[in-house]
């Protein structure tokens, strides 16, 4: 077998990889949602256990040469159980959504009901909603956030709870800047029949490190993914009772995938190790830091957040009353070099695809050792940029102050071409 390098063997997509590396050292990545994977997870899950199938669990395989991977897989196991205090861990499911079906597919009948987040309040498409298979195998009906506080309204999640009587209730969400009360929806959920079930995909690593309450032994069952503040592979993970374990491992494989991805297992075995490291505390506590900083400082330059301000990795700018739509923010940051996504905010009279808000995160920034100075700076590029969408050139001068940021804090540097 020929065994040259992919830059020999396959120039665009080498150039496409070079080009992303550099897009993601050059500029300021603030999608609440992505971040940046160690070396160590990278180098973990770029391996060759991506050519072994492994259907089934450690010892039980339906396949042969299982050995190395069963090493793998239970040490990620071992390492996530112990991260979050979980009686058990189901660490194959290959996403976020995959994880949130497995729990689906163990405990509810077609046609059954979700109760989840309205998306547009900051829930997930995974969590009812009429374009998911969430809300296509099953019924749903939303809870959302108060109209003034724009805090989870638990009030109406009670109300709905006892009226609807939900199989599942979900508490989780993609675009929420303040802290979910698992305790609370837990009291909901049983004083009504209900399974609970925490997303905690967003929050993962706070909650690894004590910053956000755990969910772990409150919740029924736990999904999260593994690549946003956790900082590991992209893929999803299920904690639960030991109870429930045989039911979510079935649901799991056969239930809805074949082969778990070995390297992608690998990866998640590094990471959950990396977090369970005291340094993993102190980044956390540095990301709601920053956080916190770039919510005053933008608050103080006379922008709006949804709930005025964060208590964890993210915030909510309401662009309501201002000519510009997310839309449009969005694009005129990213000419500055600054990467955030537009998001619909609760009560948006714009549509998801030009919406009223943008939502920012401090996990990838905080990884390339960010901290307070750093924050207070880019809040000044982004009102900057905000208050010039439709100057190009000035654009471009925030952006070259981004680029020489990112300079300082420069990530890769092992990936430097030879
Ligand atoms: N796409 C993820 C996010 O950005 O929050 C949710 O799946």
């Amino acid at each position: 077998m020929e065994e040259k390098s992919l830059q020999q063997v396959d120039r665009e997509v080498y150039g496409a990889i070079r080009a992303e590396i550099d897009r993601e050292q050059s500029n300021l990545v603030m999608i609440a949602s992505e971040n940046y994977a160690s070396r160590a997870v990278i180098e973990a899950q770029a391996n060759v256990m991506t050519n072994k199938y492994a259907e089934g669990y450690p010892g039980a395989r339906y396949y042969g040469g299982c050995e190395y991977v069963d090493d793998v897989e239970n040490l990620a196991i071992e390492r996530a159980k112990r991260l979050f205090n979980s009686e058990h861990a189901n660490v194959q499911p290959h996403s976020g959504s995959q994880a949130n079906m497995s729990i689906y597919m163990s405990f509810l009948e077609p046609g059954d009901l979700i109760m989840g987040m309205s998306l547009s309040h900051g829930g997930h498409l995974t969590h009812g909603s009429s374009v998911s298979f969430s809300g296509k195998i099953y019924r749903s009906v939303f809870y959302g956030v108060d109209q003034k506080t724009k805090r989870i309204d638990y009030d109406l999640v009670r109300e709905l709870a006892k009226k609807h009587r939900p199989k599942i209730i979900v508490a989780g969400s993609s675009a929420y800047p303040r802290v979910i009360d698992f305790q609370l929806f837990r009291d909901i959920a049983h004083e009504n029949g209900a399974y609970l079930m925490a997303d905690i995909a967003h929050i993962a690593g706070l909650v690894a490190v004590g910053l956000h309450p755990s969910s772990i032994g409150v919740a029924d069952f736990t999904s999260t993914t593994t690549h946003k503040t956790l900082r590991g592979p992209r893929g999803g993970l299920v904690l639960s009772q030991g109870d429930y374990a045989k039911k979510i491992d079935k649901s799991v494989f056969p239930g809805i995938q074949g082969g778990p991805l070995m390297h992608v297992i690998a990866a998640k075995a590094v990471a959950f190790g990396e977090a369970l490291r005291p340094d993993f505390a102190e980044y956390q506590s540095q990301i709601i830091r920053n956080a916190r900083v770039l919510a005053d400082e933008l608050m103080n330059s006379g922008l709006d957040l949804v709930s005025g301000g964060t208590d964890n990795h993210l915030l909510l700018v309401d662009l309501t009353g201002k000519e510009m739509t997310g839309q449009e923010a969005e694009t005129a940051l990213g000419k500055a070099g600054i990467v955030v996504n537009k998001n619909t905010i609760p009560f948006d009279t714009r549509g998801p695809r030009v919406t009223s808000g943008l939502r920012l995160g401090t996990p990838a920034l905080t990884s390339r050792g960010m901290k307070e100075a750093e924050m207070k700076l880019i809040a000044g590029f982004i009102t900057d940029a905000l208050e010039n969408t439709g100057s190009e050139s000035h654009l471009n001068i925030i952006r070259k102050s981004v680029n020489d940021l990112c300079r300082s804090f420069p990530i890769y540097q092992y990936l430097k071409e030879e």
